[in-house]
């Protein structure tokens, strides 16, 4: 490679369209607090995805705080630790004890069967992470929740643009949030959204993300400065313009993947539902090591030689990262799966800077590596 090749190389619209609505930020001079660029983000993304409310807010970990607060989350949380740190600390950092539970190697999403053993007197709701976009199992969780009277949340960070059983992701559970930081299918720069079909809700978590104010010099709830600024709403009303073509872009570069790896030896590329909606924003591959002559980390470490930042994620998983790694030191015992899976995980690069030349060269990377390996 000419030039490094990264995951999460941001997507980006029409740069006139950007620069325009810039220019319309800078002459109307309001900048932030809830703008017109913002509440026509909002809309847009509504519109999109069938939901009531959508609450936009500066990033999504600050997103998952305020609707972990809303929904009045305290004690422990059942969650993935198969997900990005972000979820996991976005409860400890509000004193909440983020309980790992182990995935479902079919889809890499929390497993609604180890859910049950996991809940104590001090559970008070769940969160499933939608990994790589692929939806959860959301009815077995919903279930689950009812009877056992927990709440739930989705952590969407991955899954704008996707479906369960045809219905867009966003409209799960008592409220859903995305992240559309730089490297996400959709980016504002820096930004998240809460989305939810709860009036009440919504309401909450809008006094919340802007303090608790109600109104000048009156704050009815504990809040945190949450708001989506005017340049990153900007961002993202000309991504959602440009939607289409970055999903096309990233199925052609996920086809082209499947043909181009199709005969290394135990490579696999995790599938998509061609019935649901998807966005291909990962190409996640899974190294089998009784299959595969190389191990995950020399395949890594051979691609990061030719300049492609492949990574891995989310090794080693939430539960042996700090503070949890102390905190929690035996939750490993409840993780076979997601330790299983954490080692065998490699995400290449995908999305508008990925060509297909860029795919045939990370393919031969991979071919020369394991070629050589099993000559030995
Ligand atoms: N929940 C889940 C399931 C998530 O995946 C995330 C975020 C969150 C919650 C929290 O969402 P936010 O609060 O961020 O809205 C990256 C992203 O920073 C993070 O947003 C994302 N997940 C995670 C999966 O990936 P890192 O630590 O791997 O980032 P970093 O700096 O290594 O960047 C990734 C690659 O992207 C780099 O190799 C280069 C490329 N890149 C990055 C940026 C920012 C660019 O080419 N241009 C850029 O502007 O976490």
């Amino acid at each position: 490679m000419k030039e490094k090749l990264f995951v999460g190389r941001p997507n980006l619209g029409n740069r006139k369209s950007f620069l325009r609505r810039v220019n319309d930020i800078l002459d109307r001079r309001w900048l932030s607090n809830d703008g017109p660029m913002v509440k026509e983000f909002e809309q847009r993304v509504a519109d999109l995805l069938g939901v009531r409310h959508v609450v936009a807010i500066c990033n999504a970990t600050a997103a998952i705080e305020i609707a972990c607060h809303a929904l009045g989350f305290k004690g422990e949380v059942i969650l993935p630790s198969y997900t990005f740190i972000a979820t996991a600390h976005a409860l400890q950092w509000q004193g909440i004890k983020p309980v790992f539970c182990d995935l479902d190697p079919k889809t890499h999403n929390i497993d609604p069967d180890k859910i049950e053993s996991l809940i104590s007197p001090r559970t008070t709701g769940i969160i499933g992470v939608h990994v790589w976009g692929r939806g959860c199992e959301t009815e077995l969780i919903g279930d689950i929740a009812a009877r056992r009277g927990l709440r739930v949340m989705y952590d969407a960070s991955h899954a704008f643009g996707c479906s369960i059983g045809g219905q867009n992701i966003g409209t799960f559970g008592e409220c859903e949030v995305f992240s559309f930081h730089a490297t996400k299918f959709i980016n504002c720069f820096e930004g998240g959204a809460i989305t939810t079909n709860h009036d009440g809700l919504a309401e909450k978590m809008r006094l919340m993300r802007n303090f608790g104010f109600v109104d000048y010099d009156k704050v009815i709830y504990l809040g945190i400065n949450g708001k989506m600024n005017e340049v990153c709403a900007a961002m993202g009303l000309t991504n959602l313009e440009a939607m289409d073509k970055i999903v096309a872009a990233n199925r052609k570069n996920y086809l082209a993947y499947r043909e181009a790896l199709r005969t290394l030896p135990g490579i696999s590329l995790i599938p998509y539902n061609q019935k649901e909606k998807n966005n291909y924003q990962y190409v996640v591959l899974e190294v089998d090591p009784q299959q595969c002559p190389c191990s995950r980390d020399e395949l890594v470490e051979a691609l990061h030689r030719e300049k492609v930042i492949a990574r891995k994620y989310f090794w080693p998983g939430c539960h042996r990262m700090e503070p949890y790694r102390t905190t929690q030191p035996r939750a490993d015992k409840n993780l076979p799966e997601t330790e299983r899976i954490a080692a065998r995980v490699i995400v290449l690069p995908t999305g508008q800077t990925v060509s297909r030349h860029g795919i045939r060269v990370i393919a031969k990377i991979l071919k020369k590596i394991i070629n050589k390996k099993s000559k030995f």
